[in-house]
This record gives structure tokens, C-alpha cells and sequence, in this order.
């Protein structure tokens, strides 16, 4: 059985469906700090969990006889930025107590790092797998000292953690929150809503991007792969397309030819998003266990805005 935190986030909202259609309902008991009511509330086991108390981890994890947890409750770079300490707590002291139970149960562990954990002396162009990694963001701190952490239990306690480094995710199922990529996302929907949008990072910007079910079929492809074949634990560089919000807005004016962009740059996002990489050498996660982006620009254009409700 697999417990997933943050269910109700960008992330969590798509994975549990997709957990739940691949290993059953009654497999997958997804949390999160709040209730909403929506279809990962109603179509399996829902528990509200705090993440930050760690005897609550152990309740569930006894209760459901998990044997995996998926480890997505976090306050993402641009909330982080807003409230370090909060993130701290909340981005350390849940991921701690995940692998606390999972090292005391024998849990499955996975936790995302993220194109974030790298910093300004990173090598921007194809980031490497293994390189310097001096972030300056509260965020990118928790994802490089998450990252380190995860691998500290697997190497110490055989803790069987894995994770990759997500790119910037666009969906359409949960919006995200508090991020620097949040762009990616909101410029499809005003697109639609208004055909214009105000662009909050520079139009030459160049991030790493991946469409939300490439991003889900990845968490399960390596969390099913043959651990003898991992050369890496935590994290793997995962990519699917290197974007800037330009190339972005380009695509949809294919589709809604009338549409119109303007940038009004938010100085602190901008800060963050200048100091991450342009674009990641994904080349150990091909290797060791096959991963392979379906969605590029182009079709995740063309699907985004086939399938927005607004
Ligand atoms: C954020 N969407 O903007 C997240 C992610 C790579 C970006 O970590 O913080």
C-alpha cells in the first residue's frame, strides 16, 4: 500500500488518480494537511496528516500497512522565499520524520528534488547529474540537504529512497502554489480565460519544463525499476523540454492567434528562477531505468488547451 503526503497539490492530485487506476483504490491512501472535496478525497482512503508530526506518519503507516510512502507535502521556491522558517519546518522536519518511519517500518521511500537544488555556480547549459550544488534559495537549501538526507538513509539504513528533479511542471488538474514556474501554468489558462497574460519572469528566460503525466510516469517508472540498476538515489536530473516563457507564449499564439503576453518581471522570482539551470543532461535517468519524456512544446500546447475547463 502506498501513502502519499501533499495528494492535494499539483503533484499529488494527478499521482494518486493514476496510482489508484494502476494498483486499486483501497491501495493508495492519499493525505494532506486540509480536505477538499474532490475525487482524490472521494474515490479512496483519505487521511488528514500533518507531515511535521511525526508519530501522525507512523498512525497512518500502521494503520493502512503501507509499505511505500510517495513524500509530496512542501512549500514550494517562491513560499519558501516568503517564509523561510516555515519551509524549513516544514520541508526538513517532514521529510525527516518520513524517513524516520520509513526506516523504522522498512518503508519504500520517494521525494522530489527539483531543478531548484542547483544555484548560481551550477553549470547552467545540460546540468550535469553529479556537480556543484549551492543554491541560495530556502527551497533549493531543502532540496540539496533533502537530497543528501535521502541518500545519508539509504547508505546508513538501506532505506530504498528514491527521487528525481522535476523541471518545472505544467498541468491542468490542480493548479500549482507558491512557485517560481507557476508562469508555465496560469499563461495557458489566461490564454483562454482573457487571451492575455502578464507574464511574471523575463521572456528570454530559459527553464527546464515537463507536462504533468510525463512527470507522473516518471515517479512510477523509477519507483518500479530493479534497484540493482540505480547508479543514483536521490536525485535523478529528469527534463523534458528546455522553454522560455517567449517559446511558450509563441506555441499557444498557434491556437489562439490573438492572444498577447506582456512581462511585468517579479524581481524576487526572477532572482530565483535566474539562479537555476537553462536546461538538465538527463542522460543517467535514460540509462539506468529507461526514462523517456513523451510530451515536447508543442503536443503539451495542443493538450493543455484541449482539455482546460474554464
Ligand atoms: C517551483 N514548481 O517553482 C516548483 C519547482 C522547478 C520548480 O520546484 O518552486
Amino acid at each position: 500500500k502506498i501513502l502519499v503526503t501533499g495528494s492535494l497539490g499539483q503533484i499529488g492530485s494527478e499521482l494518486v488518480m493514476k496510482l489508484r487506476r494502476e494498483y486499486g483504490n483501497d491501495h493508495i491512501i492519499a493525505s494532506d494537511i486540509r480536505r477538499l472535496e474532490n475525487e482524490v478525497v472521494e474515490s479512496g482512503p483519505f487521511e488528514i496528516l500533518d507531515v511535521t508530526d511525526g508519530s501522525e506518519i507512523f498512525k497512518l503507516a500502521n494503520k493502512f500497512e503501507v509499505d511505500t510512502i510517495i513524500h509530496l507535502a512542501a512549500l514550494l521556491s517562491a513560499s519558501a522565499e516568503a517564509k523561510p522558517q516555515m519551509a524549513w519546518n516544514l520541508n526538513m522536519g517532514g521529510l525527516i520524520n518520513v524517513l524516520e518511519a520509513a526506516r523504522v517500518l522498512g518503508l519504500k521511500v520517494f521525494v522530489p528534488s527539483s531543478i531548484g537544488a542547483f544555484g548560481a555556480e551550477t553549470p547552467k547549459h545540460k546540468t550535469p547529474q553529479v556537480t556543484i550544488q549551492r543554491p541560495s534559495t530556502m527551497y533549493g537549501i531543502n532540496k540539496v540537504a533533502g537530497e543528501l538526507l535521502c541518500d545519508y538513509y539509504f547508505h546508513r539504513y538501506a532505506v530504498d529512497a528514491r527521487g528525481v528533479r522535476f523541471p518545472g511542471l505544467v498541468s491542468y488538474v490542480a493548479p500549482p502554489g507558491g512557485g517560481t514556474t507557476d508562469y508555465a501554468v496560469e499563461i495557458f489558462y489566461e490564454a483562454l480565460r482573457k487571451k492575455r497574460y502578464t507574464c511574471f519572469i523575463h521572456q528570454k528566460t530559459c527553464l527546464d519544463m515537463m507536462y504533468m503525466p510525463d512527470a507522473i510516469n516518471a515517479v512510477i517508472q523509477l519507483m518500479e525499476t530493479d534497484p540493482e540498476k540505480l547508479t543514483f538515489r536521490n536525485s535523478y536530473n529528469i527534463t523534458a523540454m528546455s522553454v522560455t516563457p517567449e517559446n511558450i507564449a509563441n506555441e499557444i499564439k498557434k491556437h489562439v492567434p490573438s492572444f498577447v503576453v506582456d512581462y511585468q518581471v517579479d524581481p524576487v522570482r526572477q532572482s530565483i528562477a535566474d539562479s537555476w539551470p537553462d536546461s538538465l543532461d538527463d542522460s543517467a535517468a535514460r540509462q539506468d531505468w529507461g526514462f523517456k519524456a513523451e510530451f515536447g512544446l508543442e503536443d503539451m500546447t495542443e493538450d493543455m488547451l484541449g482539455k482546460i475547463n474554464i
